[in-house]
Order: C-alpha cells, then structure tokens, then sequence
C-alpha cells in the first residue's frame, strides 16, 4: 500500500481482504493508547509520571509511575470494545476480567505496558509490547488456560516504539508493517510494509555482564563473535541498549542477535513469555528471522505460568541458528 497512509486506513483495508482479522478495531484503541503514552513519554522529567511510585510488581521490580499509567491507559482504551473476553499484563499479577458493564467478546490481551522501564528517567528509548489471542473457553470470563496458550496461537502482536520517533510495529500473520506517528497530525502513517530482517548480521545485543554466569557453550559462542570475520576482517559489534523492544527493533530493521540466555543465578533467563518474548518471536518470524530458547521455537513452547520467564534468542535467522548450534553441541 501506499507510503503514508493512515494506521487506520491500512487496517481497514486489511480486514476488508481477510474478514476473520475481527480484533481490527481492538487494535485501532492500542493504537489511541499507544498515543496517549507517548505524550506521557515525551513530558519527560517535566510530568509527574516519571519517577517510582514505592512499590514493587510481581516480579520483586520497582514500579514506575510511568508502568501504571501505561497499564491503566490500556485497559482504559480497549476493556469497552467488546472485543475482549480479559487481559493480563506485567503490571498485574492475576488476569484483568472485563467489568460487568461492558460487552465481551472473543478475544484476549496481553501485553508489557512500558518495557525497558529503568530507561524511563534517562531519556533512552522504552516501548509498549503487545499481543491478541482468540480466547478458548467459553463463559461469561476469560480463564487462565486462555493465556496459557503457545506464541503460534497468536493472532496479532505488535509493539510501540518511543524513540526519537513514535513508531508502531505489528504483525497479524500477514508480513510485519512499520508506522510511524506523525506528532503534528496526530496519525500513524505507514513508514515500511513487509519488513524483512537481513538473514545473517554483524551486531549483538546482550548483557554481557552476565558471562561469568553463562553455561560454557553460551560463552563460547559469545566468544565466537569476538573473532576476526575472514570477509570483514571484524568481530560482530555490540550494540546493547536495554530496552528490548529498542534492541530488538534495531535488529529487525539492520539484523542483529539479541540474547539474554538463563545462567546460573536465573536459569530461565529474565525476560517473560507470554507478553515479552512470544509477541516479538511472531513479528521476527513473520520478518523471515528466527526466535529460540537455544534448544527449541519461541513459538512452540506451552506457558504453565503467566509470569513465566524464559531465555530468550531473536532476530537474524542464521545467527540465531549459530548460537543454537555453539548451545546444543
Ligand atoms: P522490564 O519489562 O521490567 O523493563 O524488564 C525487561 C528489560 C528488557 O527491556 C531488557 O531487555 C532487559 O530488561 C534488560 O535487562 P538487564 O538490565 O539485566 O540487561
Ligand atoms: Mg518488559
């Protein structure tokens, strides 16, 4: 489609050519709350979002005043669509159901309302991950077993990138599409369709603080893109920001590899399942790369929790085959 036409517009079209893509609307409400963050966002250290709110979320972390204005402000703009049926994010330890006064429906969210949260206060880039399923039980309420579904069940998933831009990034089973919002409009216009990831790259993304904890093979692949490349005469570079979606997004459009493998204080690594890695292990399969725990797909796992951590290999197909090979030798 053409270049610069409205978020809006492309979703329409979209769902004209594939009438199951039903959640359409859903995702035209993330998009309002994606701009509403935004603006949060770029207050910076003027607003009175920024900073900690003195408790910690599930995960033992400080919450950010930034995280629960992003939480609310999604369930705000989406719960009355009727299209949910419940929602669970990193902010809520239990799943969110839909209050009685609003229509239900089919679907279910999740999603990680600001990642990279310890970058808020340092003007460095966060975002906004996502993901929609068709819901499995049918009563009044989602369950659990809704949420605990594999990534290949997932019928959309996307992310919002604050950055030197606002930038929106989705998949829905149909290639993987690059908006970018226009602050004097107020509209996502389409900035790439079809984005593809270059198969093999010259960048990683990892904490390498971490490597005295690493199991021996992941540290000898680390070691491996240390080496001198014959045809470039370099190692690969590292390139590690700390905010997943920033590192991830960077991969996606140069090609790179992102790590951030279990070792031996976390085996199952940091990152979360459900609403971190799956959501960004459809987008890169559908951009052509690849996502793995070292030993199988993202997107075939089966989540026994919600909050369930798990290691976490994406982006450049053939460098994630690489570091699959160093770790299963
Ligand atoms: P968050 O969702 O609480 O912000 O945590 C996830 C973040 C990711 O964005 C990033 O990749 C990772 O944590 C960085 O962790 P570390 O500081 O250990 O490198
Ligand atoms: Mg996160």
């Amino acid at each position: 489609m053409e270049k610069g036409i409205t978020l809006t517009r492309f979703i329409i079209e979209q769902h004209r050519r594939n009438p199951d893509l039903e959640f359409t609307e859903l995702l035209a409400e993330l998009t309002v709350a994606g701009k509403i963050i935004a603006r949060e966002v770029n207050k910076a250290g003027l607003a009175v979002t920024m900073g900690l709110t003195g408790r910690t979320n599930v995960h033992g972390e400080e919450v950010q005043k930034l995280d629960e204005f992003a939480n609310a402000t999604i369930i705000k703009t989406t719960d009355h669509t009727g299209h949910l049926a419940g929602m669970a994010s990193e902010e809520m330890e239990d799943i969110y159901h839909i209050p009685d006064k609003h229509p239900r429906g089919d679907y279910i969210l999740v999603f990680d309302p600001v990642d990279g949260s310890s970058n808020i206060d340092v003007n460095v880039n966060i975002g906004t991950i996502f993901s929609i399923y068709r819901r499995k039980s049918s009563g009044s309420h989602a369950i659990l077993e809704d949420f605990l579904r594999p990534g290949r069940e997932q019928v959309c998933a996307g992310y919002i990138i604050y950055g030197s831009s606002t930038m929106l990034v989705y998949t829905s089973g149909q290639g993987v599409h690059g908006f970018t919002l226009d602050p004097t409009i107020g509209e996502f216009l389409l900035s790439q369709e079809n984005i593809t990831i270059p198969r093999r790259s010259r960048y990683y993304s990892a904490n390498e603080g971490n490597y005295p904890r690493w199991a021996p093979e992941v540290q000898q692949y680390m070691d491996y893109l240390k080496e001198e490349d014959k045809a470039s005469g370099r190692p690969y570079s590292a390139r590690y920001i700390g905010s997943l979606v920033a590192d991830f997004h960077r991969n996606l459009l140069k090609g790179g590899i992102f790590l951030y493998p279990g070792d031996a204080k976390a085996p199952q690594g940091k990152l979360r399942l459900i609403y971190e890695a799956s959501p960004l292990a459809f987008i890169v399969e559908q951009a052509g790369g690849r996502a793995s725990t070292g030993w199988q797909p993202i997107l075939d796992l089966q989540p026994e929790k919600l909050h369930q951590r798990v290691p976490l290999i994406i982006g450049s197909a053939e460098d994630v085959e690489t570091a699959e090979r160093f770790i299963t030798s």
